[in-house]
């Protein structure tokens, strides 16, 4: 593997359903990624940095041995990784609101839940044994864990567990298995994460400049710019509205004594509701835009 002393390097992963979701981050972010998805890394073409395209599970250990100074990896395994590895060199900078999912503890529709004290003395299968230990110490219940890396849902079917935990976002595996979730073990969903190892200091100024350009990617994500018309007397009520706003800005309007253009940045979703509530408080004219680029 291609390791440059003046550049960053980035883990994210292969093929998988993090894939695209970090691609699209960098690129948000301004990093021009050369196209090939069969190599192990790619060189940013306008920013110094490589990228290396790894399986999400070794993400946290390249983070967490230095090897990359960032990654973007599902909150459940770094959590598996954290307990497994006690105190490893990571911190998450930023959850990215994406890629999320729940471990769920499943069992056969069949079976009468009656609450976790069923599962004393049973058998549960998992890819994440770390984190279900942690939960089942926690319910004050012994139980064995069972690891399995992939076809969790089958373990009841196979026998070699009457109960399973696994990562859930629809539910449709765990209908279609004849599961169902009894119990939440763990909310994920797809974190940034850096290295906490000593850096040098042309790679830390190069990882300052990139948090910078991914605090505004995802501070813009959901930020639209809002314009509209009001009285003066309903600018308090249009105010308290504007979902996740600033300080508006507020502007008279040329020839109509009485009447401003509010101009805001609302860092929230924007719905049709809040227009409508924002009409009938008395605005008009609204404007939606959205927002390419903020740099706070
Ligand atoms: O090859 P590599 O090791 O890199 O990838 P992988 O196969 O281990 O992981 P991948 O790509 O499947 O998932 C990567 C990450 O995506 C996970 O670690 C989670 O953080 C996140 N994620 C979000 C999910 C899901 N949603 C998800 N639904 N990961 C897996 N699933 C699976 C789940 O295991 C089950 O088989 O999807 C099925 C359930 O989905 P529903 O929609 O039917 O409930
Ligand atoms: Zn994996």
């Amino acid at each position: 593997m291609l390791i440059d002393a003046d550049r960053l390097h980035i883990a994210i992963q292969k093929n998988g359903r993090l894939a695209d979701i970090s691609r699209e981050l960098l690129k948000d972010a301004g990093l021009r990624l050369q196209n090939g998805r069969n190599a192990l890394t790619a060189r940013v073409e306008n920013f110094a940095a490589d990228i290396m395209f790894v399986r999400d599970d070794d993400i946290p250990t390249f983070v967490a041995d230095g090897v990359c100074e960032f990654g973007i990896v599902g909150g459940n395994v770094l959590e598996e990784f954290r307990l497994s590895s006690g105190e490893p060199d990571i911190e998450v900078v930023a959850p990215l609101g994406v890629a999320r999912c729940s471990l769920k503890l499943a069992a056969p529709e069949t079976v009468d839940w009656s609450g976790p004290a069923m599962l004393e003395g049973q058998r549960i299968a998992t890819s994440y044994p770390k984190i279900v230990d942690g939960w089942l110490a926690g319910q004050g219940i012994r139980a064995s864990v069972v690891k399995m890396n992939g076809a969790v849902e089958l373990a009841p079917r196979l026998k070699i567990a009457p109960f399973i935990c696994d990562l859930v976002s629809t539910g449709a595996t765990l209908e279609a298995n004849g599961l169902r979730a009894v119990a939440d073990v763990f909310d994920s969903e797809a974190v940034l994460i850096r290295t906490t190892r000593p850096v040098p200091a042309q790679r830390q100024a190069l990882g300052e400049s990139l948090l910078s350009r991914i605090d505004g990617v995802l501070t813009t994500k959901d930020a639209k710019y809002i314009l509209l018309n009001a009285p003066s007397e309903a600018l308090p009520a249009i105010t308290r509205i504007l979902p996740g706003a600033d300080a508006p800005t507020i502007i008279p309007l040329h020839g109509r004594p009485g009447h401003f253009a509010v101009h805001a940045v609302a860092r929230e979703s924007v719905f049709w509701e809040t227009l409508e509530k924002l009409k009938e408080a008395g605005a008009s004219a609204i404007l939606v835009l959205p927002i390419e680029k903020m740099m706070p």
